[in-house]
């Protein structure tokens, strides 16, 4: 172990979140070192490399807003750029602001613990000099909502002697499945994007769906110039009007409702959206994420899509959702998904009815009947929104650790800080709009209130803040309250941490909206910093 160096920051990863944390903090005169676990920048677009992997934000809106010259310097090829387009963009981020000198990658943060005394997070990594311990004054997860990847447990996996993938751990040098026959376990928007890519390769491809997603078509395709022009010519409005939509995005919903319009009307818009491509189908109306009826109509519309698209009626059958309402999972956006079942070298097997029992030597096995898989590719998801921040032992004050007092569920004030652990932050952290958002808005929300609020302690001499506890009791109260307000709650979605077994099943995302959220942030500021101790 090193003699501790010591910063005023720790950062946690080298995402959107950490790059502009760094560029932040070190605008204010402060020190900091990012820790990555990766041998590159970029977080999601570091690891989630599988063929088809894009945002399915347009790109005019899924990009930094901090540096107007950089928004109007950079330029998107594409409505929804490519995986190696954002990381090329993330890694001119990197050069472009000089951040690399204080990223430290292939180096995993192990553990945080809080030194009371010393008033000192002291944070111990493990890279390419061995274990180290840095001492810092604040220590800033960004460790990222969907960072922490999963492969169920199936029984024999050890066994299997074919080639193992999973989506967010994709190999660099990319995969080749031409002559292979390949199997892809999970149809949630990673399965959704690379099934086709695969589907265009494989000698013959195996689908094994659980749950049937809903998912519209990106109408993805050459960034249209005017349009871009347009937005470069307004970006200061329309980055100003996505910080107060509830998506982050610088569209509202709908106004009206789906129940109340005339059957016409409703199609219309429907079919409107469905050519425009994207999520906002499921925003199209008011009530669709509060009302199961009118949620109904849309979901109705999708399964008609699906009809129409897949020729084979009994793969229609099994690919239209049945068990959750549009939106309470996220919506994917694909490309050529719902036509690729209409390839010869395509099959879709129903896990649900015949659910998978182990991995053999050769493959899968179902309750029907043993598939040989030369590859398999989990499309399985991640342990998302907390995963990563449990992965490291971080313990508060008096030694009280983080994945103790999470053990019933996240608990945080405004998904930012957690009461008994003093300066600690998380940037897109559980209670906050996070993954329901456009998550460059909330990322760059995070980062400046941080920033901000780290500016107003050394101004005034305070050394320590932390929330109290009942500030921090009420903010997960009014989440939970907010949610069951809505449909999320009838999913079983990773939402809820339904998709990892034991993980305790609480809302985790707070649903309340990119605008409202901002709004309370900002008052909590504003009043001193409400519902924190400040010494
Ligand atoms: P990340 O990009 O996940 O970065 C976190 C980093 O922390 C990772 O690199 C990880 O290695 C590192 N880390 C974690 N733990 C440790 C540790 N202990 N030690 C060291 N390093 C650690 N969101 C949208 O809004 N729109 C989209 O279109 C969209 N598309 C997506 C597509 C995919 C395939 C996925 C998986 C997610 C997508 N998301 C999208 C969500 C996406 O995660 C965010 O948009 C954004 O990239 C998150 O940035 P971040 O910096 O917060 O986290
Ligand atoms: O993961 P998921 P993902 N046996 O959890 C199945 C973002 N993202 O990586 O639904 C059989 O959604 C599981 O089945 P079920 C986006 O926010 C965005 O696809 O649990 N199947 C499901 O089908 C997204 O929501 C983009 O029944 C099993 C799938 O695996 C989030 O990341 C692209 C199983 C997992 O779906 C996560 O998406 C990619 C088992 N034991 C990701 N365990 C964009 O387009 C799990 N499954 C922007």
């Amino acid at each position: 172990m090193n003699t501790p160096r010591g910063v005023d920051a720790v950062i946690v990863g080298a995402g959107f979140a950490g790059l502009y944390m760094l560029h932040k903090l070190r605008g204010q005169g402060l020190s900091a070192v990012v820790f990555e676990k990766g041998d590159g920048v970029g977080g999601t677009w570091y690891w989630n490399r599988y063929p088809g992997a894009r945002c399915d934000v347009e790109s005019p809106y899924y990009s930094f807003s901090f540096d107007p010259e950089l928004e109007q310097d950079w330029e998107w090829t594409e409505r929804y750029p490519a995986q190696p387009e954002l990381l090329r963009y993330l890694n001119h981020v990197a050069d472009r602001y000089d951040l690399r000198r204080d990223i430290e990658l292939d180096t995993t943060v192990t553990s945080a613990n809080y030194d009371d005394g010393a008033g000192l997070w002291r944070v111990s990594s493990a890279g390419p000099r061995g274990a180290e311990e840095t001492t810092a004054r604040f220590c800033i997860m960004a460790t990222g909502c969907l960072s922490t990847s999963r492969i169920p447990d199936f029984a024999g996996l050890d066994t299997y002697t074919g080639k193992v993938y999973h989506t967010g751990d994709w190999p660099h040098e990319g995969v080749d499945f031409t002559g292979k026959r390949v199997g892809v376990i999970g149809t949630g928007s990673s399965g959704i994007q690379s099934i086709p890519e695969i589907a265009r390769q494989a000698e013959h491809l195996n689908v094994f769906q659980r749950t049937p997603n809903f998912s519209v078509p990106a109408n993805n395709g050459p960034l249209d110039q005017k349009l871009w022009q347009d937005v470069k010519a307004n970006y200061r409005k329309i980055r100003e009007d996505a910080k107060h939509t509830p998506t982050g995005l610088p569209f509202p919903p709908g106004p009206d409702s789906a129940l109340e319009a005339p059957p016409e009307d409703r199609q219309r818009v429907f079919d409107e959206h469905w050519t425009l491509g994207g999520f906002r189908l499921g925003q199209c109306f008011s009530d669709l994420a509060i009302s199961k009826e009118a949620n109904d109509t849309v979901a109705e519309y999708i399964r008609t899509k699906i009809d129409e698209i897949v020729q084979d009626p009994e793969t229609a059958r099994i690919l239209k959702p049945y068990d959750h309402p549009v939106g309470t999972k996220r919506i994917c956006v694909d490309t050529d998904y719902y036509d690729t079942y209409n390839r010869d070298n395509v099959s879709l097997i129903d896990v649900r009815k015949s659910p998978i029992q182990e991995l053999t030597p050769d493959g899968l096995r179902t309750a029907d009947k043993e598939y040989k898989l030369d590859a398999i590719v989990f499309a399985t998801g991640f342990d998302a929104m907390t995963g990563a921040l449990l992965g490291i032992d971080i313990r508060g004050r008096d030694g009280v650790s983080l994945r103790e007092k999470w053990e019933a569920g996240p608990r945080a004030y405004l998904g930012l800080s957690v009461a008994g652990f003093p300066n600690l932050f998380t940037v897109t952290g559980p209670g906050s709009p996070s993954v329901l958002s456009n998550m460059i808005t909330s990322i760059e929300q995070h980062v400046d209130w941080i920033s901000d609020h780290i500016a107003y302690l050394d101004s005034n001499g305070l050394t320590s803040s932390e929330p109290v506890p009942e500030a921090e009791d009420e903010w997960v109260e009014h989440v939970n309250a907010v949610a069951e307000m809505t449909l999320f709650p009838q999913a079983n979605s990773w939402y809820l941490g339904a998709n990892v077994p034991g993980k305790p099943r609480v809302f985790m995302p707070y649903v309340g909206g990119v605008g409202a959220y901002r709004a309370k942030c900002d008052e909590v500021a504003a009043r001193a910093y409400e519902g924190f101790v400040l010494a």
